[in-house]
């Protein structure tokens, strides 16, 4: 009898354990993180000096005169965020040149020196109040590092930062997020700073406690490793607690650390054109819709927050272009998730955690992300099974973490049962926050989700299906150096369109058939069409300069023998040139003379670092020369400097003070963008009037 009793007490207990909540697991996130995460999309904004200088990283010795938007309208910077679908702003308070857009009484290079409302605006003010009105959280970047700051390189400059933040986190209202920027290089009397990160960090929670740090040393959120709009399918948000940007490297910042002690989750931050700041020449660059969904699929659709910029142009407004994009994206977005499939399916689990309703697997499918299904502490892999209500055509599953018990998930696979057996139709690792996973349309009425691997037992709060629009593939247009432009999608089905007069193409303009030859200028535009016609892809449109046909090199230095000069003018961006980077390379100067065949009006040259990913020798500094003979050489530009070439390179185009006649061009490089001596050139190019 005693046995028997103990026997029923030693039961009740398991089930009662095994029916409470499951514990926390490894690092989880704050208060403040949680709600970031359902931040999901938010704007950030580039506006500063460099809207009126052309530059991406400004100098801090540009004329305060320089600064005069003619229209500025925060309200309608806040009203095209909040019609975007986006849930914030974070605007660059003060970038790398010092400029404040407030005028701070710690400096004066501010709105208050320009000529902008007669020195009385500020830009802080007009954007928080905007905010507000539009139900959207704002945030600041605010700049460490500092060109313009007397005291920058010294001790005193923390405090001088310091006091500049606390006019900032205390003027403006709540402040979601405060964003460090880790680039740090030399102030005006050529020392860098050492900052006093914890005195810094202590003034953000004092001032601002509710608001999450962005940055370079153990912050609340950290830089996804790239500027490209790309999170890595293996997400975790966990990270060590003392990390920095430099002990991570850039692999770890796009991954995660899967044992990191403390929750760190990543943000894509990526621009809507090339650069960060608004230059006229992007114009005809903004991003694609299919380009920008891709990028919210590898953002948000991985676990990341999307900050994407939005750069203001000269009037002070979001470029009509720039807020097509973001309409067509939200349209898009709009379609995607308009219909939930699984909502009202069955859904049942190979365990249920003591099999207790209070886990049923049922709230995976229910709408409140606050409840979940998970397992029996032992069991760290197990399949769910959704019944749907009718057979459907799909191609498109989301999945929720329930990130409050921590991150747990670490490898994934998705069946779906059609024409009468179970086929896989996705598989992934990590989920976190959240994951979307795009797939080949399926008709089917059963899903099944195998969770195979997990850290502790698997708490998933949600899963969503939806059968999203299919996109057109987008034109990519290429030209050789022989001026043979060719035109193609990704996929045999679409067909192309094209302008060569810098006219919209439609489906009236020319139809692409076969390579053509353009050996001049050139505007090309594109646009693709699915066979019926009936869908489009965005426009993409490239513009080139004089073939390269009868370019030549006449000299390189230290060239490498398998990475030529000669790739430098080849036309194709996807080969580059290299100087040594091993045994006795040479340092800088380098030196490349091209002979580009025949003498032009010159209004600029171009430059584009290789464009593999990997940064090293993307030259920085450099002089460049002009000449008609090879003989006698103009120098044309002098300390020419390409700002964010390491992080963000793009394509860099110089313009000249005036045009230059000219045959040869040599370009001298005084550095790179990691001071190792070494450089590259995936393209080096002109442009003429
Ligand atoms: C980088 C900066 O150097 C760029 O100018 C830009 O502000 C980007 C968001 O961060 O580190």
């Amino acid at each position: 009898m005693k046995s028997i009793f103990c026997f029923l007490f030693f039961v009740s207990v398991v089930l009662q354990a095994q029916s409470s909540s499951p514990k926390p697991f490894g690092a989880v996130p704050s208060k403040q993180q949680l709600e970031w995460h359902k931040m999901e999309y938010y704007a950030f904004i580039h506006f500063t000096m460099n809207t009126f200088t052309n530059k991406e990283w400004g100098e801090g010795t540009e004329s305060t005169e320089s600064f005069y938007p003619t229209q500025l309208d925060c309200r309608q910077w806040a009203r095209s965020a909040k019609e975007a679908g986006m849930n914030g702003i974070i605007i660059t308070a003060k970038h790398h040149d010092g400029f404040c857009l407030w005028p701070s009484k710690y400096s004066t290079h501010t709105v208050r020196e320009s000529r902008w409302k007669d020195g009385k605006g500020d830009i802080l003010k007009e954007l928080s109040t905007a905010c507000k009105e539009f139900g959207l959280k704002f945030g600041v970047y605010v700049s460490p590092w500092d060109r313009n700051h007397p005291t920058y390189g010294t001790e005193e400059y923390n405090n001088t930062f310091k006091n500049t933040l606390t006019e900032v986190l205390t003027n403006y209202g709540e402040i979601f997020e405060v964003w460090f920027d880790g680039a740090n290089g030399e102030g005006p009397n050529g020392k860098k700073q050492v900052y006093d990160w914890s005195g810094i960090f202590n003034t953000v929670r004092k001032l601002q406690p509710n608001a999450l740090i962005f940055g370079p040393v153990q912050p609340d959120i950290r830089w996804v490793g790239n500027e490209d709009g790309y999170a890595n399918e293996t997400n975790w948000a966990t990270m060590d607690k003392m990390m920095t940007e430099t002990s991570a490297g850039l692999k770890e910042l796009n991954t995660g650390k899967e044992n990191g002690d403390a929750w760190i989750p990543s943000e894509v931050d990526v621009s809507i054109r090339p650069g960060w700041f608004y230059h006229k020449g992007e114009d005809g660059k903004v991003k694609s819709l299919n380009k920008l969904v891709d990028i919210y699929f590898s953002s948000v659709g991985r676990g990341s927050n999307l900050l994407l910029n939005v750069p203001p142009d000269r009037r002070g407004l979001f470029h009509e272009d720039d807020i097509k994009a973001l309409k067509e994206l939200r349209k898009y977005l709009g379609a995607c998730f308009k219909k939930n499939l699984a909502a009202g399916a069955k859904v049942t689990a190979t365990n249920t955690r003591g099999n207790s309703k209070e886990f049923s697997p049922q709230y995976t499918v229910d709408k409140d992300t606050d409840s979940f299904w998970s397992t029996d502490d032992n069991i760290k892999s197990a399949s769910l099974e959704l019944h749907l209500n009718n057979k459907t055509s799909l191609n498109c599953i989301e999945f929720q973490e329930y990130i409050a018990l921590g991150q747990r998930v670490k490898s994934f696979s998705i069946e779906a049962f059609s024409d009468g057996a179970w086929k896989i139709i996705s598989k992934g690792t990590t989920i976190g926050y959240k994951k979307l996973l795009r797939f080949p349309l399926i008709k089917t009425d059963k899903i099944r989700i195998n969770i195979l691997e997990s850290k502790a037992c698997p708490v998933i709060s949600n899963i969503a299906v939806y059968k999203i629009p299919e996109l057109v593939d987008a034109t990519e247009i290429k030209r050789n150096k022989n001026g043979i432009i060719s035109l193609k999608t990704g996929s045999p089905q679409t067909v192309i369109h094209y302008t060569i007069d810098g006219t919209t193409p439609t489906k009236k303009s020319s139809l692409y058939s076969k390579p053509f030859e353009m050996k001049n200028k050139c505007l090309i535009k594109a646009v693709a069409f699915n066979g019926d016609y009936s869908k489009s892809s965005g426009i993409v449109s490239v513009e080139f300069g004089p073939c390269k046909e009868n370019w030549k090199i006449i000299s390189a230095d230290d060239e490498h023998k398998e990475l030529k000069a000669e790739y430098a003018i080849d036309d194709d961006p996807s080969t580059f040139w290299h100087t040594h980077w091993n045994g006795d390379y040479i340092k800088h100067p380098h030196e490349i003379v091209i002979d580009l065949g025949e003498e032009f009006k010159l209004s600029g040259f171009t430059y584009l670092p290789r464009q593999d990913g990997n940064n090293s020798g993307n030259i920085t500094v450099y002089d460049l020369y002009l000449s008609k003979d090879n003989s006698s050489w103009k120098k044309v530009i002098a300390n020419g400097k390409f700002g964010n070439i390491a992080n963000n390179p793009i394509l860099q185009i110089v313009p000249f003070s005036q045009p230059e006649l000219a045959r040869y061009l040599k370009l001298i490089t005084a550095g790179d963008a990691n001071n190792n001596g070494w450089v590259n050139a995936a393209e080096i190019g002109i442009t003429t009037k």
